[in-house]
């Protein structure tokens, strides 16, 4: 805004009063949807670090018919974040928006490819112990790209 007030006087003391010219009201209507955009694009930033690894998003866990959808995409898993009871059997729908990924928590030896769009494949299984799991993409550069989850069973 300092900019702009320069600017004016500038314009101003060069031409004479501009007052209520188009050009000044052009440069500060534009000038306006500048700041606009940058405010717009700052709350998308804060909105979505919302998401990321700071907060931690409401864990899922599956419906009462005992399925849970999540999708996969490059590179996050839709939800992240799963909480499920000792013994509970859960049956995941899980799907791809994109190339494959893997649905991988190593020590539960669960290692499923998902790979087509649209296709949702059903997989079923049965958290026996207790404990906080991590699950990641095993396709080479996702997991380093943020495509890891959580499990906790309790
Ligand atoms: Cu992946």
């Amino acid at each position: 805004m300092g900019a702009a007030l320069y600017w004016r006087r500038r314009t101003r003391a060069r031409n004479g009063p501009p007052k209520g010219s188009p050009i000044v009201t052009g440069t500060i209507g534009s000038l306006r949807r500048g700041l606009l955009l940058v405010s717009l694009v700052l709350l998308g930033t804060a909105v979505g670090a919302c998401g990321g690894d700071g907060i931690t998003p409401t864990p899922a866990s599956a419906g009462d018919d005992g399925t849970l959808v999540v999708v996969n995409r490059s590179y996050a898993f839709e939800p992240r974040s799963f909480v499920f009871e000792a013994g509970e059997t859960v049956e995941f729908h899980l799907s791809s928006t994109d190339g494959p990924h893997t649905f991988t928590v190593r020590d539960l030896d669960i290692d499923w490819v998902v790979a087509k769009e649209d296709e949702p494949q059903v997989q079923t299984f049965t958290f026996e112990r207790a404990g906080t799991f991590k699950l990641i993409c095993t396709i080479p550069g996702h997991q380093g790209s943020g495509m890891v989850g959580t499990i906790e069973v309790r």
